[in-house]
């Protein structure tokens, strides 16, 4: 009997689905949390670097992969010892790159380069005591990573927005002249996430912090210090993770402002945690508070900030702290306009995020990918909502359980990372995936693994609309909506299709009952470009196309929870060609190229206020 391949792909996928585990495992050593609580060594700064387009450094002359002991790969020693020595590669200070930063904006040269970078560090380090262990953790590589310390594969990461560490061994390190090689390649391939087609640049490069991390032989590795969403009186329901714990070792959980002190038995590296909060204040926006949470062991230590809040769906509403909450949001990717480059520092955080609160927002949605820690952090203490996301975007290879253990992997380490975040509210498995049976069994089978992870946060995914014309309606039918939280959709209409006026009668609905969330909406504007409102790409166009789109919000059915408009600031796109308004530019920021606030921002704004003064 022929068993056609369909048939198997979906069994692969059921099968996957039902395990709900990760096909592969991308990063080699579970991800440790916390990181800013460690003892770390920086190793920001400028790198050596060779630009590699054919992986010579990496395949043999056959496109063999190279041993390790090659001479002529680029982890190799590019030190010419004998005048006879031919070394074909070379790191030179003529030839370095600033970590954290892509490397599209530091150099001409690359500023659509796809493909091979090899970077190169050298660092001294001496241990302080024998006994502690030394990981290199990476914030985030856009998109393989594979990391050589002394000619000796450390390992390798896929995944360009997640973070990953590798322990290295004493046999391994140097006490002098440690020689530190990472190949970062930002390829782009039809079974990686994202795929090979995307709306934002695919900026490569070390973008995020880079360091050396500490920690005693036997370590907390991860802790989930939350309130369960049945709370209603401060209780508590997480965990604390060990690694190589000792026999009856012990967590201790402390909250000094709450004179909060229990300690819990470890069993397989586990402590499961329940405990009551006296009375505290719960993290809210309007008061982002966090208290200092101490988790300790014999060996052990970590510490940081964090909120207490529920959320959870009633109906068609969303409850933080058991009361209905309206998202005023607006929707971010993690870049600079006016510096044409990825987000990376303290302060690139603080200026999105003080744009979005200027624009009277209450939420972020951070598109479409787990932005930097930075970001997340910084939200917990301005008070922000947060809808985080994995880059599974449009049209993934829906077909393949390979490409799902990708997307899970990618999944599990952005919850990993930021599971305490009192700000995050919302985890979404992807954006404008098109509608099949597979790619909902996919589709399903991440928003179960997020639930599974994280059962205190809700999910979502940023969904299509069907229009029906002879009713004139736009409803989300699509079957995901059975398995999200929260029904999320993008809608442009004004911009794709019809004039902004159309909005006038537009009704909207989804067959779900359930919160409805509008994760989109948007027009171009190229900012300082001036005309009548009838004029495509001037901001007065953008500006009557909001006046439409906020008239329209008012009128929402009842279990309208809130937007996220497309979008704060402009943003490379290799997909905007138009040669005099986009010139490599999505321009459906509010805030143009140059930082510049455009017409639209006032009008959201506006309506922003407007809601928080009736609230
Ligand atoms: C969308 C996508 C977003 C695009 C945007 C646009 O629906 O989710 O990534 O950038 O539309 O500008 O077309």
């Amino acid at each position: 009997m022929m068993i056609c391949k369909p048939i198997i792909t979906r069994l692969i996928l059921l099968i996957s689905a039902f395990l709900s585990l990760p096909f592969l495992a991308f990063s080699q050593n579970d991800l440790i949390a916390n990181i800013p609580s460690r003892n770390t060594i920086s190793l920001n700064g400028r790198w050596q670097y060779i630009v590699d387009p054919y992986e010579t450094g990496f395949y043999d002359y056959r496109f063999k992969e190279r041993k390790e002991a090659d001479a002529e790969a680029y982890w190799s020693s590019d030190v010419q010892v004998n005048k006879m020595d031919r070394k074909e590669h070379g790191y030179i200070d003529k030839y370095t790159l600033n970590v954290p930063s892509d490397w599209n904006s530091q150099n001409d040269r690359l500023y659509y380069y796809e493909g091979t970078v090899w970077y190169k560090k050298s660092f001294d380090y001496k241990k302080s005591t024998t006994s502690n262990r030394l990981f290199i953790y990476f914030g985030a590589a856009n998109y393989r990573t594979d990391v050589y310390l002394n000619g000796k594969k450390l390992g390798m990461h896929k995944g360009g927005f997640t973070p990953f560490n590798l322990e290295i061994a004493d046999s391994v390190l140097k006490e002098k002249g440690n020689y530190l090689v990472v190949k970062v390649d930002n390829k782009r391939y039809a079974d990686e996430i994202p795929t090979l087609n995307t709306d934002w640049w695919n900026y490569g490069g070390i973008t995020r912090d880079v360091k050396l991390v500490e920690l005693p032989a036997s370590a907390i590795i991860d802790y989930f210090i939350q309130l369960s969403p049945a709370s209603t009186n401060g209780e508590i329901e997480g965990w604390v993770k060990l690694n190589n714990a000792v026999p009856n070792e012990k967590a201790t959980i402390e909250i000094p402002e709450l004179k909060v002190k229990h300690t819990f038995n470890v069993n397989n590296n586990l402590a499961e945690v329940k405990l009551t909060l006296p009375q505290f204040q719960c993290w809210l926006p309007e008061n982002p508070k966090c208290y200092k949470v101490i988790i300790k062991t014999n060996s052990d230590r970590v510490e940081e900030k964090i909120g207490f809040r529920t959320v959870k769906v009633a109906g068609k509403s969303i409850l933080v702290n058991g009361k209905p909450v309206f998202l005023r949001g607006i929707s971010i990717h993690g870049e600079i306009p006016q510096g044409k480059r990825r987000a990376q520092s303290q302060s690139d955080a603080l200026q999105l995020l003080t744009w979005a609160k200027e624009l009277g927002c209450n939420m972020v949605r951070l598109a479409h990918y787990p932005h930097d820690e930075k970001m997340t952090r910084l939200a917990d203490s301005l008070g922000l909502f947060v809808w985080s996301e994995i880059p599974v975007y449009w049209t993934i290879d829906f077909s393949s359980a390979a490409v799902l253990g990708k997307a899970q992997a990618q999944l599990n380490e952005m919850i990993t990372r930021d599971h305490n975040r009192a700000s995050i509210i919302i985890w979404s498995v992807g954006n404008e995936t098109p509608v099949s049976d597979i790619r909902t069994i996919f589709m399903k089978t991440l928003l179960q693994t997020a639930k599974k992870t994280d059962p205190s946060r809700l999910v979502s995914a940023a969904l299509e609309v069907d229009y029906h014309s002879a009713e004139n309606l736009r409803s989300v039918d699509d079957p995901l909506g059975e398995y999200v939280d929260v029904v999320s959709f993008n809608e442009y209409l004004g911009w794709y299709g019809g004039t902004p006026e159309s909005c006038r009668d537009a009704r909207w609905s989804t067959r779900y009952n359930k919160p409805l969330f509008i994760s989109e909406t948007g027009a171009e504007a190229l900012g300082g470009y001036h005309g009548d409102a009838g004029t495509l790409w001037t901001e007065e166009f953008q500006e009557r196309f909001y006046k439409e789109q906020v008239a329209m919000l008012k009128r929402m059915p009842d279990n309208y929870v809130g937007a996220s408009p497309w979008i704060l600031a402009d943003f490379r796109s290799p997909r905007r060609n138009n040669p005099t308004y986009q010139e490599g530019w999505n321009n459906k920021g509010l805030i143009d190229q140059q930082g510049r606030k455009k017409k639209a921002f006032y009008i959201l704004k506006n309506y922003y206020n407007q809601i928080q003064t009736k609230n």
